[in-house]
């Protein structure tokens, strides 16, 4: 094939592609955006993909890791597309089979995915018939080119599609139609016929228009369905009042210096995390919480349900288990919600049931050890985050969430069941992905002032940051120059235990180059160990290092 040709091959095969992908959007606008064929391969791809690529991912693109996932995966069937292309050009049917390949990848992703039902293959199904339309259009229908540039003037079409019967379909033994053509012999001699301008006209304008309305079908499916969101039904909510409010937070708790993480994260600055591609759209309205498993009685709670009961406000930090040491997958937001101990106790758990094990509306769920839940701390069902409802992307309506756990064994949002069961029993989303099932939030401490690599003058310099123990507390932090002797920090004050604090200490910089460390002891006299250890299976350990150049 000359160069010319496969590109014009490639060509046919993309707009094939894009056609199937756009039109699939809007399609999904009445399916549910998780039926779309890119949304529902790219969510089997998060879920199956190994630990460390997803780890991988994380740490290069952080939270723009959903954005890099589709990016990557609409480049890599770009690329399938340009090839289908070529091979259609060969071989229709080769072509043709390739775009119902991925169409059969496109329903079958989208009938798997948690909470499915049969027209989530909707979709996948009419992208890919209109996909392998275009795709005959091009190659071998009234768009294709007069001759392909590469086929030698008198050589027979490969794959010119078998001629339809004007009688219909006829009774008997089916008629063997044109036998399956042999490929095109390579014959690397044979002079390219020019291609008719005419035909190269209708081509490359066919396929431009096509281009052009897949984008537009593709980016207006994906706006209509964000239209269809929860938004307007969580504006409309008015969240009742505590009637056990959170504690001030104590004049002094936010030292206010410039690169401090503020004391309270604000919900737009809030870390995120989660598998969801796209965020599920939780209706207040239909959504209901089952409490079930081993329970004396299982019930079930509305959101109205949840507004009509004395609501308590806590501040809590949350952190990730795949926070690495210094990182910034931590955040503190004032959560309003119901103590989950008290809807436990509603059920009644069994004796062994020694796990709660939270689902999402997708199908995610976490293992949260039951004692944590009834000890008394301030785990919630939460509906509210710093005075709004839940945002939607951090689980609006309803989330967990449990003072001293990492997320991933406690913080489930779009919550909508807990089953009491036992950790014998179940492992949950992440356990056998090679995450420990029990998640301890560990001692850490970060300095987020001086950054590394900043420039500083000789004198005094504010190192500041912030540590954490959730709900064990921070009793002291040390901070050290150079593996110099370590200094003790001042600790701002904090609401609670369950809250990180923010600490500051005074040097009196020299000129050089130099390393800050940072170590924190939590309440119960245990310092912050220097061993390192990567995020899995538990969360990072070792010592937050700052080189900084003061002149
Ligand atoms: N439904 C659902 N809930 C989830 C997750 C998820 O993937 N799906 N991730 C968990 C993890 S790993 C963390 S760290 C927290 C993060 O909560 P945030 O996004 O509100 O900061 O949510 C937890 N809850
Ligand atoms: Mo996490």
């Amino acid at each position: 094939m000359s160069t010319t040709s496969r590109r014009y091959a490639a060509l046919a095969g993309v707009t094939a592609a894009a056609v199937a992908i756009g039109i699939a959007e809007p399609v999904a606008v009445l399916t549910g955006p998780r039926s779309a064929p890119l949304v529902a391969v790219g969510g089997v791809v998060v879920d199956a993909v190994p630990e460390p690529l997803k780890q991988f991912a994380i740490d290069v693109f952080g939270t723009a890791d959903k954005i890099a996932l589709l990016t990557g995966t609409a480049l890599l069937l770009g690329a399938f597309a340009a090839l289908l292309g070529m091979l259609a050009v060969r071989r229709l049917a080769l072509g043709l089979a390739g775009i119902a390949a991925f169409g059969v990848v496109g329903v079958a992703a989208a009938l798997t995915r948690s909470g499915a039902d049969v027209f989530d293959a909707l979709p996948s199904l009419v992208g890919g018939a209109l996909g392998a339309l275009v795709l005959w259009l091009f190659i071998a229908g009234p768009f294709e080119l007069d001759p392909w540039p590469w086929a030698p003037p008198t050589d027979p079409r490969s794959a010119t599609p078998p001629p339809v019967s004007p009688a219909g379909p006829t009774e008997g033994p089916p008629v063997p139609v044109t036998p399956a053509a042999p490929p095109i012999p390579v014959t690397p001699a044979a002079p390219a016929a020019p291609v008719d301008p005419e035909s190269r006209r209708r081509f490359l304008t066919g396929t431009g228009v096509l281009l052009g309305t897949a984008a537009v079908a593709g980016l207006g499916g994906r706006w209509l369905s964000g239209r269809r969101g929860v938004s307007a039904a969580r504006d409309a909510i008015r969240l009742p009042a505590p009637i056990a409010p959170a504690p001030a937070v104590p004049a002094g708790a936010d030292l206010s210096l410039a690169q401090l993480a503020p004391y309270v994260s604000p919900n737009s600055g809030f870390y995120r995390i989660d598998t969801a591609l796209v965020v599920p759209q939780v209706n207040p309205d239909t959504w209901r919480l089952r409490i079930h498993g081993r329970v004396g009685t299982e019930r079930t709670y509305s959101y109205a349900d949840l507004l009509a009961r004395p609501l308590v406000e806590r501040y809590v930090t949350l952190a990730c288990v795949s926070n690495e040491v210094g990182g910034d997958l931590i955040g503190n937001a004032r959560w309003l919600g119901v103590p989950l101990r008290e809807l436990l106790d509603e059920v009644q758990p069994e004796q062994d049931a020694d796990q709660v094990v939270g689902r999402s509306v997708d199908g995610w769920t976490c293992g949260t050890p039951t004692a944590a839940l009834r000890d008394g701390r301030d785990a919630l069902l939460a509906i509210g985050m710093n005075g709004e409802p839940l945002p939607v992307e951090h689980g609006f309506p309803v989330r967990m969430v449990v003072p001293g756990l990492y997320g991933y064994v406690s913080a489930c949002k779009w919550v909508t069941e807990l089953e009491l069961t036992r950790f014998a029993d179940f492992d949950a989303y992440w356990v056998p992905r090679g995450w420990s099932a029990q998640g301890p939030i560990k001692t850490q401490s970060r300095i987020d002032a001086p950054r590394r690599r900043n420039r500083l003058t000789a004198g005094p310099v504010t190192v500041a940051g912030v540590a954490w123990a959730q709900h064990r507390g921070i009793s002291r932090v040390e901070v050290r120059v150079d593996d110099g002797p370590w200094q003790e920090a001042e600790l701002a004050p904090t609401v609670s235990v369950d809250t990180w604090v923010q600490w500051s200490w005074r040097w009196d910089a020299t000129p050089g180059d130099h390393r800050l460390q940072v170590r924190a002891t939590d309440a119960t006299g245990e310092t912050q160990t220097e061993r390192t250890q990567s995020v899995a299976p538990d969360g990072a350990t070792g010592w937050h290092t700052v080189p900084v150049n003061v002149r």
